[in-house]
């Protein structure tokens, strides 16, 4: 018999998930406020933690979760940010200055209906579960449904692909929600961090294009200097890059979108394994996984701040 209460060690259902969303906030009030910036096709809302110190004017790094339904261990970061956030505030010099000088807006799971689905029918699923006219299936692609070069190369246009791109930008209730927080909160966000799996990589923009951003060797700069810091702890190898590059061209993504916007630091980090066990990451492998990742999300927080 599995308890039904959360564990950060574990792979937690959405109604856990989001209780705990609640019960954070509620035990953190000096650190953690709570906001709804949408619902889902489904309904769900969708919940938005600001973890921080109380401050005029901070600066904020964006981090989301759960773009695509089967990448269990996304979600099981963005819970575990959290916690290490309140657990070191106040211990671990770096926290501290972190979280007295700026924001983390945590979004930790963005394809929620996505989400509950593979947990209720099917556990390889990747888009949305939104429904249209004129066609019998489901769901689009979150991370091809931004206007960035939408649909133009590495995107579908048949509604029964999982790399479909929607009907339009911006067609999906969440993607829409996400785009519209971070346009309204452009002047204070620094970063843009969005949190996939699997394949152990780095990546920046862009997908939608072979250019490069003006910024390039910052970026590549950066994201060398990170993945060095995320290997001390487990020897873990990460690859890193230009997305179309690195991992495959693709139009739509968040992380060129996000760029596009302005905001010069943007990234997509494809968390392990390389393939073994994929999507299905044992949960032997969320501490290891996790621990790594918050090196590299603390390195990359602390260059923000500097910069
Ligand atoms: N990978 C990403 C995907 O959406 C990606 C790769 C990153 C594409 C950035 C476009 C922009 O296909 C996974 N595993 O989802
Ligand atoms: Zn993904």
């Amino acid at each position: 018999v599995r308890s039904t209460g959360h564990s950060y060690e574990k792979y937690n259902k959405w109604e856990t998930i989001e209780a705990w969303t609640q019960q954070v906030t509620r035990e953190n009030p000096g650190l953690i406020s709570r906001r709804a910036i949408g619902t889902t096709f489904e309904g769900r809302t969708m919940y938005l933690l600001k973890v921080g110190k109380a401050g005029p004017n901070k600066p904020a790094i964006f981090m989301d979760c759960g773009f695509h339904a089967r990448e269990w261990i996304s979600p099981a970061f963005c819970q575990w940010f959290v916690r290490e956030a309140i657990r070191t505030y106040g211990q671990e010099i770096h926290m501290t200055e972190l979280l007295d000088k700026l924001d983390f807006y945590v979004l930790p799971v963005v394809n929620i209906d996505g989400y509950v689905y593979t947990w209720t029918k099917n556990r390889m699923w990747r888009k949305t579960r939104s429904t249209q006219a004129g066609t019998t299936c489901i769901g689009t692609d979150p991370n091809r449904n931004f206007d960035a070069g939408w649909c133009k190369i590495g995107a579908s246009r048949r509604p029964c692909d999982e790399t479909y791109c929607g009907p339009a930008a911006e067609s999906e209730k969440e993607t829409k929600a996400l785009a519209n927080f971070i346009r309204s909160n452009l002047s204070s966000i620094k970063a843009y961090l969005t949190i996939h799996s699997y394949s152990q990589m780095m990546l920046y923009p862009y997908s939608y294009d072979y250019k490069l951003t003006e910024n390039n060797a910052e970026l590549n700069a950066l994201a060398k200097a990170t993945i060095k810091e995320l290997a001390t702890l487990h020897g873990t190898k990460y690859t890193y890059g230009p997305g179309a590059t690195t991992i495959y061209p693709a139009a739509g993504g968040s992380d060129d979108w996000a760029y596009d916007q302005g905001i010069k630091y943007s990234f997509t980090f494809e968390l392990r394994d390389k393939g073994r066990y994929g999507f299905a990451l044992p949960e032997s492998q969320i501490r290891p996984t996790c621990e790594e990742t918050m090196l590299a999300i603390k390195y990359l927080a602390r260059y923000v701040l500097r910069h």
